[in-house]
């Protein structure tokens, strides 16, 4: 079945300008942004520009250059937080939640980065 994308949801609407949002990255395919309810000292969203719902959605059908840009985004917040080991940072989680399994709440991808204090050993 394929994925259907609700272009009404609140990401969709950050990405058209309708809705403000506090921008940590914003290059030609990616938005890395505050999340509103942080849950950690650092906890930044990383969404793809384009209309996926989820990680398999994305990964499977995004291009080379969305997925590269994605995945470097996601790597410089880690970096420019100071949370990434490469920097002697002390670490960080990140995850995507899919679904109603996953408890997913906004339906467009996105990666949650969390760090800045210790997480605990828990999926989220
Ligand atoms: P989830 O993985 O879909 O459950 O995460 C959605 C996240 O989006 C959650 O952490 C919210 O705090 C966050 N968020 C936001 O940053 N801005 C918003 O306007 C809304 C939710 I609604």
């Amino acid at each position: 079945m394929p994925h259907a994308y609700d272009d009404q949801n609140i990401f969709a609407k950050i990405l058209r300008g309708e809705i403000p949002n506090d921008t940590v990255i914003e290059t030609e395919h990616t938005l890395a942004f505050r999340d509103i309810g942080p849950q950690a000292p650092v906890h930044v969203l990383v969404i793809p520009k384009g209309p996926y719902v989820s990680y398999d959605h994305f990964a499977a059908e995004a291009s080379e250059a969305e997925i590269v840009d994605f995945a470097r985004v996601s790597a410089r917040v880690i970096a420019e937080a100071g949370i990434g080991l490469g920097e002697g940072g002390q670490g960080y989680r990140v995850i995507s939640n899919a679904g109603s399994h996953g408890t997913q709440e906004v339906p467009h991808y996105h990666l949650h980065v969390v760090g800045g204090r210790a997480l605990g050993r828990m999926l989220a």
